[in-house]
C-alpha cells in the first residue's frame, strides 16, 4: 500500500470513529428518561391507576380506542366533529401542584415561578403546596415532564380524558355547572367577569386556584379530576384554528408548527362557556400565566404493565 493510500485510510478511519462517537453519545444524551409506574388500584371508575414515583403523580391508564373529538355548531375551532382513534396511555389524574413543581425546582436549581398576586395568597408558590402550579411557560411545563419522565398530553389525549366515548359536554355530564359543585370556574373573580357570568352565579368557593382533585363531582369518565376549571392545562400541540378540518381528513396529526400552544379547560378566570370539554384556545409558550398550569402523561410502555 502506497504511503498516499495510507494516509486516506487513517484519515477515513478516523473520520469514522469520530462520528461514530458522536452518534453514540447522541444517542446516549438524547436517551429520554421514562418513568416507571407502578400500579396502585382500580379507581372508582373502575381504571388502573399508577404512581410515578419521581414526582408523587397519580396517573389514571386510559384504555385505547376511538372518540369523537370536536363539536359542530359551537365554536368555529371545534369542526367539525371527528374520530380520533388512540392507543392507551397515561395521563395525570390532577393537575401539577406547587409542591410537586418545587421538588423539580429544588433538584434541577431551577427558579421558582413568579408569583401570581392573587390577593389574600401571599406567596402563592411556597404557602399553597396542593395548589396548582401556575405562572410556568410551555417550555417549563416540557422541561418539569421531562424530569418526571413524562411529557405533556396531546390535544387529543386531553379531549378524550375529559369526555370519554360518549362525547359528553363536560367531564361529568351535560349539567351546566351552575350550583358550584362541579369545578372551579369563574364568576366571582374580581376583575374578570363576562355578563354571563352575572346570569350563572355560582358559588364554588374559590375567587382564585382551589386545591386539586376536590371537586368530586367533576370527574372525568376516568376519574380525572379539575380537567374543566381550576387552571387551563398546556397541551404539547401547536393551535390553529383549523386543524380539525385538515385533520379530519386523514385522522389525527399532530400539528407540527404555529405561533401559541394548545390550552384546554378553562379556569377559575374564565366562565363557564369555556370549561366545556370541546373548547380549545391557544397561548404563547413564552410565557406563563396566573391562569395556566398541566397535567402530565405518558405512553404505555412495557415497563408498565400492571404488577410490575
Ligand atoms: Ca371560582
Ligand atoms: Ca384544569
Amino acid at each position: 500500500m502506497k504511503k498516499r493510500d495510507v494516509i486516506a485510510l487513517a484519515v477515513v478511519l478516523i473520520i469514522s470513529l469520530y462520528f461514530g462517537l458522536n452518534i453514540r453519545i447522541f444517542k446516549n444524551t438524547n436517551k429520554a428518561k421514562i418513568a416507571e409506574l407502578k400500579f396502585q388500584e382500580n379507581n372508582l371508575k373502575g381504571y388502573e391507576e399508577y404512581i410515578n414515583e419521581t414526582d408523587g403523580s397519580a396517573m389514571i391508564l386510559i384504555p385505547k380506542g376511538s372518540f369523537m373529538m370536536g363539536e359542530d355548531g359551537k365554536e368555529i375551532e371545534e369542526e367539525p366533529k371527528h374520530e380520533v382513534y388512540l392507543e392507551e396511555y397515561y395521563i395525570g389524574k390532577y393537575e401539577v401542584t406547587n409542591a410537586q413543581y418545587k421538588k423539580f425546582c429544588d433538584e434541577t436549581k431551577r427558579k421558582y415561578p413568579k408569583d401570581p398576586e392573587f390577593k389574600g395568597m401571599e406567596n402563592y408558590f411556597i404557602n399553597y403546596p396542593d395548589y396548582p402550579v401556575v405562572m410556568v411557560s410551555w417550555h417549563d411545563a416540557v422541561s418539569y415532564c421531562e424530569w418526571a419522565g413524562m411529557r405533556l398530553p396531546t390535544e387529543a389525549e386531553w379531549e378524550k380524558a375529559a369526555r370519554g366515548d360518549d362525547s359528553r359536554k363536560y367531564p361529568w355530564g351535560e349539567n351546566d355547572p351552575s350550583d358550584g359543585r362541579y369545578c372551579n370556574y369563574s364568576f366571582n373573580t374580581s376583575d374578570y367577569d363576562y355578563e354571563e357570568n352575572y346570569i350563572n352565579r355560582a358559588d364554588d368557593g374559590y375567587e382564585y386556584t382551589s386545591p386539586v382533585g376536590i371537586f368530586e363531582w367533576g370527574i372525568s369518565p376516568y376519574g380525572c379530576y379539575d380537567l374543566a376549571g381550576n387552571v387551563w392545562e398546556w397541551c404539547s400541540d401547536w393551535f390553529s384554528w383549523d386543524a380539525y378540518r385538515r385533520e379530519a381528513k386523514d385522522n389525527y396529526k399532530e400539528n407540527n408548527n404555529g405561533e401559541y400552544k394548545v390550552i384546554r379547560g378553562g379556569s377559575f378566570y374564565y366562565s363557564f362557556s369555556s370549561i366545556r370539554s370541546s373548547f380549545r384556545v391557544g397561548a404563547d409558550p413564552q410565557f406563563g400565566f396566573l391562569h395556566t398550569g398541566f397535567r402530565t402523561a405518558s405512553d404505555k410502555t412495557p415497563t408498565n404493565k400492571k404488577g410490575n
